[in-house]
């Protein structure tokens, strides 16, 4: 057969791209042109994309088919699956939303759809679900996200906005040109800068950081592993232990004040409270002074390093950054909450290059400078039944009906959930306490969930949607954090009998009668003209020429020019408090906040506080458990996403994920490089494989998320999924943030008959029927 190439733009979350197809087969991603730091993410595509861990057909778990009513939720992944065809499985689908719909009402469905999807935006799977279930009458949603949950909820009754910690953060530029210290709380390390959520055109931030060092740019990193300073930077590495930094922050206040090294100007002129704030530190208010020996004893970073620091970022302009790391964990407020306080005391919030920032390299993008226009958006309309949960309390939600749980200064109730619709994301993958989470997910009635691979949530579903990869659709992506906007050109036809989540949803609104609702009217070609159409008018009225979108299609990018003004977080502000006051109660920086001090939590008192996490390396529990487990985003894709493929497969021993344990560690527990091992506690145990690293200090340990999970019961996850470990509470009352980050584990090594790794098993699949057959006919009925 001859061959013929094609080429076609095309974007991920982990970079722009072109697609090398030969006769329908993806062959290569070669990275974008513009792209000075591709990411090797990309070679996972094209053996993912025709793996046999495709979902081909729409499949419906056995004993559902056969009596939905009988079925056992608790079953869930351990049945086969039949499949049958599409008109069988949408009309399954419709009839069991409008059977739920009309017996327990729209806040019996949740379809929160938590997760990352594609960076395509028209074909977002979850803002599709969104559309689906709004325009059908409504569900139960969820506020917030995994990332920055905490900051999202705290930021607003400090700041008046929580855009910090979107990105809008001082950017690069002014980094490079004006600071001189930079404070890097959670380090920065690059291998998260391979990610924009939305699609990275150009990966800006190894660049920047380049730009900053070669400005003669001091980095300090403070962090439990070594391993957090950018590749071949020279910096100075602080070790602390995980969820202190809190307590280091206030020391370093207390050395300012103490020193009277503070800027009492700044204090009084833009912050409210810092008076009360400060009797916390000086000890007046509660008999201990945060001081830095105070310190040491908690987050180990010897006092005479925490007091020169202090001083040393007072003589000089510098700048505070926290990874998002630290506020996903228990009490995550208080570090996010502490380190804008120390930068007040600091004086330089809205001078270029100084202050706070947060997440400078928790994800490509943050500080990237960008005009600040709009990046491509599809809309997900209105919940009508405005009822949505804090993100990361599904669990909570599903096995307490009726129960009440507080949030940001308010109560909820968890409504009786009897349907979950997933579309886009991996609950399997970013819930903490996976075992708990199976519990929890057998308890709906039904589970519906549309996938393109066999991922462990698909396999937990009742029913399953075959969904279409970005390659076999047409849409536009883009980030706000990103200077360029892709065309995604449709590259391979859809695989075996998938469908564009976009085209199920709208076959299934048809049958329940809000198709116009849902589509508007418009089919692909026609949303992604509306899509650009307003991106154009956005622009434009920005002063930026746009060309029409024949052209932009043609040209498969546009590219936002590099603004000549540097970003600086709150320089108006400081400029002109009065004129430019921020959304706050007081209109200041709230470093005491009378609205949380009313809300009454001893879990986010009114000012930042050091409170210790349920579990860290100074609780009672570290007797039973003595390693700190960090759960890092992984080198080697995102997330969940492509772990079957090539570039994380490289980075596997044994076929499992890696576990990074200090020498001394690994040596007391006879553990050597390479060996597999058990790391366990209260909640569960999983297997890895066993990296020696000096870079971590001793008492920590680090095992990045994204392995399939792989289980067939609470005993044991053999493939190296952190959640069987992790603690699934709330950061606090306040915000009920995510706290993956607080856990307590020990390690063994593994002796006795290894077990097989299951995870890219694709599930037992029986003989199915097509439309119009006895047994269809059958199932319908019910
Ligand atoms: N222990 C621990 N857990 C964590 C974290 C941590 O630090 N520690 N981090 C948390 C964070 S920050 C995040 S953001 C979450 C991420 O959690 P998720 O966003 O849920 O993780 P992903 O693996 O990206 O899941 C996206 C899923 O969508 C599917 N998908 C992609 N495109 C499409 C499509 O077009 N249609 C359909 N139907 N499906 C599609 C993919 O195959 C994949 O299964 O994890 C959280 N979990
Ligand atoms: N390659 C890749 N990049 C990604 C992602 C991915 O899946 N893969 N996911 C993206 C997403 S959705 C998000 S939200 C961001 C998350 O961005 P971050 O939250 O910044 O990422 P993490 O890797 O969880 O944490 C960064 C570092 O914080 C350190 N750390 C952990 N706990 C503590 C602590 O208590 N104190 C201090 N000082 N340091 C601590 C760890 O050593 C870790 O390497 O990453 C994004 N980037
Ligand atoms: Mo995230």
């Amino acid at each position: 057969m001859p061959v013929n190439t094609q080429r076609f733009p095309s974007l991920s979350h982990w970079g722009a791209f072109t697609a090398v197809v030969e006769n329908d087969r993806l062959v290569a991603c070669e990275p974008f042109r513009y792209d000075p730091a591709p990411s090797p993410i990309l070679e996972s595509m094209p053996g993912m994309v025709h793996s046999d861990l495709r979902i081909a057909r729409p499949a419906v778990r056995k004993s559902w088919l056969r009596d939905r009513h009988q079925a056992s939720g608790a079953a869930r992944g351990t049945e086969p699956f039949v499949e049958v065809g599409w008109d069988v499985a949408l009309k399954l689908v419709a009839d069991e939303l409008a059977r739920v719909r009309a017996e327990h009402g729209a806040t019996s469905i949740f379809g929160g759809s938590y997760g990352w999807s594609s960076a395509g935006r028209l074909h977002h799977a979850r803002t599709l679900t969104h559309r689906f279930l709004y325009t059908g009458g409504g569900c139960v949603d969820q506020a917030g996200n995994y990332s920055w949950g905490a900051a999202q909820f705290l930021l607003p009754h400090i700041l008046g906005t929580y855009a910090p910690v979107t990105g809008r953060v001082t950017d690069w530029k002014s980094v490079a040109a004006h600071t001189r210290l930079l404070v890097a709380f959670g380090g920065l390390p690059l291998r998260n800068t391979q990610i924009t959520s939305g699609g990275a055109g150009e990966h800006s931030a190894p660049r920047w950081l380049e730009r900053a060092r070669q400005a003669g740019l001091e980095f300090v990193v403070i962090s439990p592993t070594r391993a957090d300073a950018p590749d071949g930077m020279p910096v100075r590495w602080i070790p602390i232990r995980p969820n202190t930094d809190t307590a280091m922050m206030l020391a370093l206040v207390h050395t300012l004040l103490v020193e009277n090294l503070h800027d009492a100007d700044f204090i009084g002129t833009y912050c409210t409270g810092f008076d009360k704030f400060a009797d916390y530190v000086l000890g007046k208010s509660d008999g201990t002074a945060k001081s830095a020996a105070w310190a040491e004893g908690i987050c180990g970073v010897p006092a005479a390093d925490i007091r020169a620091l202090a001083r040393q970022a007072a003589a000089t302009r510098s700048l505070l950054t926290c990874a998002w790391s630290l506020q996903r964990a228990h009490h995550g407020e208080q570090p996010y909450w502490a380190a804008i306080a120390l930068a007040a005391a600091l004086g330089q919030i809205g001078l270029p290059g100084g202050g706070f920032a947060f997440g400078h390299a928790s994800m490509n993008g943050v500080g990237n400078p960008r005009p600040g226009v709009a990046a491509p958006e599809m809309s997900a309309g209105r919940n009508p039944t405005g009822c949505s949960i804090p993100v990361a309390r599904t669990a909570d939600m599903l096995l307490n009906p009726g129960a009440q749980y507080e949030f940001n200064g308010g109560t909820g109730t968890y409504p009786d959930i009897k349907l979950i619709y997933w579309a886009g994301g991996n609950p399997f993958h970013h819930h903490q306490d996976l075992n708990r989470m199976v519990r929890a997910w057998s308890r709906p009635e039904t589970i519906i969930v549309h996938e393109s691979w066999w991922t462990p949530t698909a396999r937990r579903a009742d029913i399953v949607l075959p969904a279409t990869t970005t390659l076999e659709r047409n849409d536009i992506g883009g980030s706000s954090r990103d200077r360029y906007v892709l065309a995604m050109h449709q590259a391979l036809p859809p695989y075996a009998q998938s469908r564009n989540d976009f085209d199920i949803y709208r076959e299934l609104a048809a049958l329940a009668g809000h198709e116009t609702p849902y589509t508007e009217g418009r089919d692909e070609a026609q949303w992604l003209r509306h899509i650009y159409g307003k991106l154009a008018q956005n622009w434009r009225a920005a002063g930026m020429p746009v060309p029409e979108f024949e052209e932009f299609w043609r040209a498969g990018y546009l590219e936002l020019p590099e603004p000549e003004r540097e970003y600086v977080l709150f320089d108006s502000f400081r400029q002109d408090p009065e004129a430019h006051p921020l959304q706050t109660p007081s209109g200041k920086i709230e470093i005491y906040s009378e609205r949380i001090a009313a809300f009454g939590y001893d879990d986010c008192p009114a000012h930042p506080t050091w409170l210790e996490p349920a579990e860290w390396l100074g609780a009672k529990a570290a007797e039973r458990y003595p390693l700190h487990l960090m759960t890092p985003q992984p080198a080697d894709k995102l997330h969940s996403q492509l772990d079957a493929g090539k570039t994380s497969a490289s980075l596997k021993l044994h076929g499992r994920q890696r576990v990074y344990i200090s020498p001394p560690d690994a040596a007391r527990r006879g553990i050597a490089e390479g060996d597999l091992v058990k790391i366990y506690n209260d909640r569960g145990a999983c297997m890895a494989a066993a990296v020696v690293d000096p870079n971590l200090m001793p008492g920590v340990v680090a095992l990045p998320t994204g392995a399939w999970f792989d289980a067939d019961d609470a005993t044991l996850e053999r493939h190296g999924n952190p959640n069987v470990l992790t603690l699934d509470i709330g950061s606090s009352r306040l915000t009920q943030g995510p706290s993956p980050q607080s856990a307590l584990v020990e390690i063994c090594k593994w002796d006795g008959p290894v077990p097989a790794v299951h995870a890219f098993d694709a599930p037992a699949i029986e003989p199915g029927f097509e439309d119009g057959q006895a047994m269809s006919r059958q199932a319908i009925s019910h």
